[in-house]
C-alpha cells in the first residue's frame, strides 16, 4: 500500500516542481535600491579598469569589481570640474546656471526641488555619509552624517542630527574614508525600514588635497617609480590660461601640505611653511606612525640635494605616491560594501554607481587639481553595477555627464515624472542596450565660473563633441581654443587660427550658441571679475605658496 501512494507523492513533487520552474522568471525590481559612491577628485587614470600603467601599478581591484559586474564608461563627464557645483548638478539635474551654484563658496538652494526629495516622494528611505560641501544641511534626507565642511582626513568632525532633532558637530577619531564606509554599512544594516528601497550617497574626502593617506599605507608606494606623463613640462604655447594657472605640481605644491617635508612631519629641516594645520590633529600615535613613515624618506630627499628638473620630478613622485595611497583605502572601502551586499544578497536589487565629483590631472601638462575643460579635469570615471538588469563587462562610449545621474536614477526608480524640469537625460537606456551609445548625445556643454580663486584658473565655457572641442576663457584674457581630440588626444596644439579646420570651427560656433540657447544661458552667466580683485588674488595666492623650491 505504501509504494504506490510513494510514486504518486514523487510524480506530484515532480510536476509542482516543474511548474514552479516554469514560473520563475527574472525579479522584477520595481524599484531598486541605489548606492552612489563619490569620491572627491578621483581621476580615471587612478583606477585600474581604465587601464593606464600609472594604475598598474597602484591597481584598485575593488572598484574594478564593479566594471566587471557591469559596466564602465570611457566618456563620462562633468558639467563644471570644481566641488560644489558638480554636487549641486547632480542633486538637481540642471547646469549650473539653473541651479545657482556656480563656485565653491556660493550659496547652495537647498529648498529646490532634488533628486534625494523626489525619491522620498516615491517611497525611498534616503541617507548620505560623508563630503557635503554645500551650504547648509541636507534636505531631502532621512538620515545624514557628514564631513564639516571640506572634511579632514584624520579625526574629522562629522555634523549630524540628534535624536531631539539638534544639529551636533563631533570629531570621531579615526581616518575619514574608513568612517565614511562604516557609516554606510552601518546604515544599511540597521535600516528597520526593509519594505522600503534605499538611496545612499556614500561621499569620501579622499583623495582631495592634501593627499594623507591611512596610516596604514603611508609607505605603500615608497619603492614605486611612477611614470610621469610626457607632458609634465608642458609650455601650453598657444594656450594663455594654462600658462598663467597656479596648479602645477613643482611650483604651486607647499613644502608641508602638500609634500610634508616641513619640520613637522618629521624631517630635520626646514621649513617656512605656512599650512601644517592638519598636522596638528593627529592623535600622539598617530603622529608617531607618520614620524616613522616620513623621516627616513624625507631624510634621503634632503641628502640627494635635488635642484632643477630633478627636483621637479621628484615633487611629482611624491604628489603620485601619495594621491594613489590615499585612494588605496577608498578601494578597499568599495570592496567591504560590496561584499556585505553580496553576503546579503542585496546586491540582486542594488544600483551601483562609482564617479568622482570631476576629474583631476596627475601630473598631465605639469598639473594637479582640475577646473579646465580639458580631458583629464573635464572627464570623470564611471562604473556602474545592476546585475541582471544592465550590459555586463561592457565599456559604454555613449557621451553621459553627471547632470543625467539625476534623471537616469529616476528612471531606475520608475519614477520619471519627476524629470520634467531637468536638463539631464536618462541614460538607462543606453545601460540596457536598447539606445546605441553613438545615439545617446553629441554635444555637451561645460561652463567653470571660479576666478580669481584658488589656482587662479580662468572662466571659460566651450562644447565638446566626441571629436572636437571648442572653449572660450572670457575674463581677465579673451582667448579662444579649439582642439582635434583623435589627432591630438592629449590637447597641446590649440587650431584655433587653422585654415584646415576653419570650417568645422564655425560649425562648432554655431552649435555652441545653439547649445547655449538650448539650456537657458543668458548674458548675466558671463559676468567678470573687477581687474582690482584679479590683481590682487595673483598677489595673494602667490604669497600662500610658501617658499619656492627651484
Ligand atoms: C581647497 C584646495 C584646492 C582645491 C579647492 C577646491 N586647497 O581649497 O587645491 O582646488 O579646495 O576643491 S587645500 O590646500 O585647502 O586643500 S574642491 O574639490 O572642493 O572643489
Ligand atoms: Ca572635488
Amino acid at each position: 500500500m505504501i509504494r504506490p501512494l510513494f510514486y504518486i507523492l514523487i510524480i506530484f513533487l515532480l510536476i509542482s516542481c516543474k511548474n514552479e520552474k516554469d514560473n520563475v522568471k527574472e525579479p522584477v525590481v520595481e524599484r531598486p535600491n541605489i548606492i552612489f559612491i563619490m569620491a572627491d577628485d578621483h581621476a580615471v587614470n587612478a583606477i585600474s579598469a581604465y587601464g593606464s600603467e600609472i594604475s598598474k601599478l597602484a591597481p584598485t581591484p575593488n572598484i574594478d569589481r564593479i566594471a566587471d559586474n557591469g559596466v564602465i564608461f570611457s566618456r563620462s563627464y562633468c558639467t563644471n570640474s570644481l566641488c560644489g557645483p558638480s554636487r549641486a548638478v547632480i542633486l538637481t539635474g540642471k547646469h549650473s546656471h539653473i541651479n545657482g551654484f556656480r563656485q565653491n563658496g556660493e550659496k547652495f538652494d537647498n529648498d529646490q526641488p532634488t533628486l534625494p526629495k523626489m525619491l522620498q516622494e516615491v517611497g525611498y528611505q534616503t541617507a548620505i555619509v560623508g563630503k557635503w560641501h554645500l551650504d547648509g544641511v541636507p534636505q531631502g534626507f532621512n538620515y545624514w552624517d557628514i564631513l564639516k565642511d571640506q572634511g579632514h582626513y584624520y579625526n574629522p568632525e562629522f555634523i549630524h542630527l540628534t535624536d531631539s532633532n539638534k544639529i551636533d558637530t563631533i570629531v570621531e577619531e579615526g581616518y575619514a574614508t574608513d568612517l565614511v564606509t562604516e557609516k554606510a554599512i552601518r546604515w544599511i544594516k540597521n535600516n528597520k525600514n526593509e519594505d522600503k528601497p534605499f538611496y545612499l550617497m556614500v561621499h569620501h574626502k579622499a583623495p582631495h588635497r592634501n593627499w594623507m593617506p591611512a596610516p596604514r599605507h603611508l609607505n605603500k608606494y615608497d619603492s614605486v617609480q611612477f611614470p610621469l606623463p610626457d607632458t609634465y613640462f608642458n609650455l601650453h604655447e598657444k594656450q594663455q590660461a594654462a600658462k598663467e594657472q597656479q596648479q602645477t605640481v613643482y611650483k604651486d605644491t607647499y613644502e608641508g601640505h602638500d609634500l610634508k617635508l616641513s619640520k613637522a612631519y618629521g624631517s630635520t629641516e626646514l621649513a617656512n611653511n605656512p599650512w601644517t594645520n592638519d598636522f596638528d590633529r593627529l592623535t600622539p600615535e598617530q603622529k608617531e606612525t607618520w614620524d616613522k613613515a616620513y623621516l627616513p624618506k624625507n631624510n634621503a630627499f634632503y641628502k640627494a640635494d635635488l635642484h632643477g628638473k630633478e627636483l621637479a620630478k621628484w615633487k611629482g613622485q611624491r604628489y603620485l605616491q601619495e594621491y594613489l595611497a590615499s585612494i588605496a583605502s577608498i578601494d578597499e572601502g568599495v570592496g567591504k560594501i560590496l561584499d556585505y551586499l553580496k553576503e546579503t544578497g542585496l546586491d540582486k536589487n542594488t544600483l551601483i554607481i562609482y564617479t568622482s565629483d570631476q576629474g583631476f590631472y596627475m601630473g598631465e601638462k605639469g598639473w594637479f587639481d582640475k577646473r579646465f575643460m580639458y580631458e583629464e579635469s573635464f572627464r570623470t570615471p564611471l562604473l556602474m553595477q545592476f546585475p541582471d538588469h544592465i550590459k555586463s563587462g561592457t565599456t559604454i562610449s555613449a557621451l553621459v555627464q553627471n547632470l543625467d545621474f539625476a534623471p537616469t536614477m529616476l528612471d531606475f526608480a520608475n519614477a520619471n515624472e519627476y524629470n520634467k524640469e531637468m536638463q539631464g537625460i536618462s541614460f538607462r537606456p543606453v545601460l540596457e542596450g536598447k539606445v546605441n551609445d553613438d545615439d545617446f548625445r553629441d554635444v555637451m556643454y561645460y561652463h567653470y565660473y571660479d576666478f580669481p580663486a584658488f589656482h587662479m584658473v580662468k572662466k571659460h565655457y566651450g562644447i565638446s563633441t566626441k571629436r572636437y572641442k571648442l572653449m572660450h576663457f572670457y575674463d581677465d584674457i579673451d582667448a579662444w581654443e579649439f582642439y582635434d581630440l583623435e589627432t591630438d588626444p592629449n590637447e597641446l596644439t590649440n587650431l584655433i587660427d587653422s585654415k584646415d579646420y576653419a570650417s568645422i570651427i564655425e560649425t562648432m560656433r554655431v552649435k555652441l550658441d545653439s547649445v547655449q540657447k538650448a539650456y537657458g544661458v543668458t548674458k548675466k552667466e558671463f559676468e567678470r571679475a573687477s581687474k582690482e580683485s584679479v590683481d590682487n588674488a595673483y598677489k595673494h595666492f602667490k604669497r600662500l605658496r610658501g617658499t619656492p623650491m627651484e
